[in-house]
């Protein structure tokens, strides 16, 4: 560490840490408190970069891809979400057919897409060879992308719809083409959070329990924490420290996406949104306390592009990709800021001095895997 930032660790009574990251050592929950409550944005962020720099040097990850939602139909009524509509809500709700899901991923043939993202409600209605069928539409159309489908909260609903053990279930997917799991539906693992926005979907041990058997399978998958509603801080280094102990034991989540929170159209809609300061707080959080994941992402769409930027330099190593479509906080036909050319999102990254590259859901680089256009 410079000695200009020694000084500024010492200034914020964070030299102990800092001796602590300098020493690649693990950081505990007293240290995760620490540095949520410290107002040394400045110094979180350098030795979150500095955690940054050792695991994925200069490199910026960015994919070629598209996000699908297949239903909104959920039976589950979280509070903080917008994207969903009620089962007897007919004239908002929606399903795609495994031809629409086909012909939505034939609409992008001409850009050499690596990555499908599907997630949707949970919807009773859907019978279980339903989701083999878009998850084969899929593959049938994009061969040679990855194909990341279904948080752990729709994988349960699967399986119980299907009368299937949640292994059977997973290596029924994994045969019609799935590759890994995204990181949603985690949200935060704290029982009265759940008891709040989202008592209706599975707790933190549901997810951790299906997480861990994915992961047994060969199925690897992404994490999350929704941030910036009605969370605690102790809550937060909680919802890390269980992740960091899941990572330890399975090596199965490939990277760690903080999700800031947009309360509009949401049952939360009477608070503000969480600041550009907070969501990079969290993004250096994410890269000190999960240092045995080796990808943390700044979702743009999410955090907006210039957080993105800076989030760069404060533990971030990918930006999420293209996107085209994006639903869960945007509306596709009001909002028409949901792409980015490769070019534009290329030229975003080296703005900030790192350099670009590009990957597939498991992030091979794709000239690595012999995709390269
Ligand atoms: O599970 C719902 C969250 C998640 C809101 O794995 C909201 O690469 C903010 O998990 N404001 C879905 N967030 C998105 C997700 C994701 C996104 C990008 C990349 C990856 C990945 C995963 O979005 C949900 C929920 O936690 N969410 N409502 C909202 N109002």
């Amino acid at each position: 560490m410079t000695s200009l930032m020694q000084h500024a660790a010492e200034q914020a009574g964070l030299a102990d840490i800092a001796d602590r990251v300098d020493r690649g050592e693990r950081l505990t929950y007293d240290d995760g408190l620490r540095l949520y409550r410290t107002p040394a944005l400045h110094v979180v962020g350098h030795l979150a970069n500095q955690v940054r720099e050792r695991l994925n040097g200069d490199r910026c990850y960015w994919v070629r891809n598209q996000h699908i939602n297949y239903t909104n139909v959920c039976n589950k009524s979280c509070v903080f979400c917008s994207f969903y509509a009620a089962p007897r809500d007919h004239d908002k709700g929606y399903v795609m057919s495994p031809e629409q899901v086909g012909a939505k991923v034939r609409a992008y043939a001409h850009i050499p897409i690596r990555e499908v993202h599907m997630v949707g409600g949970v919807n009773p209605k859907l019978p279980y060879q339903y989701y083999l069928d878009i998850v084969a539409a899929i593959r049938a159309e994009r061969p040679e992308a990855t194909i990341k489908a279904f948080t752990m909260i729709e994988i349960e609903q699967i399986a119980r719809v299907g009368k299937r053990s949640l292994a059977e279930c997973l290596l029924d997917l994994k045969a019609a083409g799935l590759d890994m799991l995204p990181g949603g539906g985690a949200e935060v693992f704290s029982e009265r959070i759940h008891e709040e926005l989202f008592w209706a979907k599975g707790d933190s041990q549901r997810w951790v329990e299906v997480a861990r058997i994915a992961h047994g399978l060969g199925i690897p998958s992404n994490a999350t924490l929704l941030y910036g509603h009605v969370e605690q801080t102790e809550e937060k280094v909680r919802h890390l420290m269980l992740l960091r102990e899941l990572q330890d034991e399975t090596k199965g989540i490939i990277c760690f996406i903080p999700l800031s929170f947009h309360p509009e159209n949401t049952g939360l809609a009477h608070l503000p949104p969480p600041t550009g300061l907070q969501d990079l707080r969290e993004i250096a959080l994410a890269r000190l306390m999960l240092d045995n994941v080796t990808h943390i992402k700044s979702f743009w769409i999410m955090n907006t592009v210039a957080v993105t930027q800076a989030a760069l330099w404060y533990g971030a190593d990918d930006t999420d990709g293209t996107i085209q479509e994006y639903e869960i906080t945007r509306d596709p036909h009001t909002d028409r800021e949901q792409r980015l050319t490769s070019d534009e999102l290329m030229a975003l990254i080296r703005e900030t001095g790192r350099v670009p590259v590009e990957r597939d859901a498991l992030y091979r680089p794709i000239e690595e895997v012999g995709c390269a256009q």
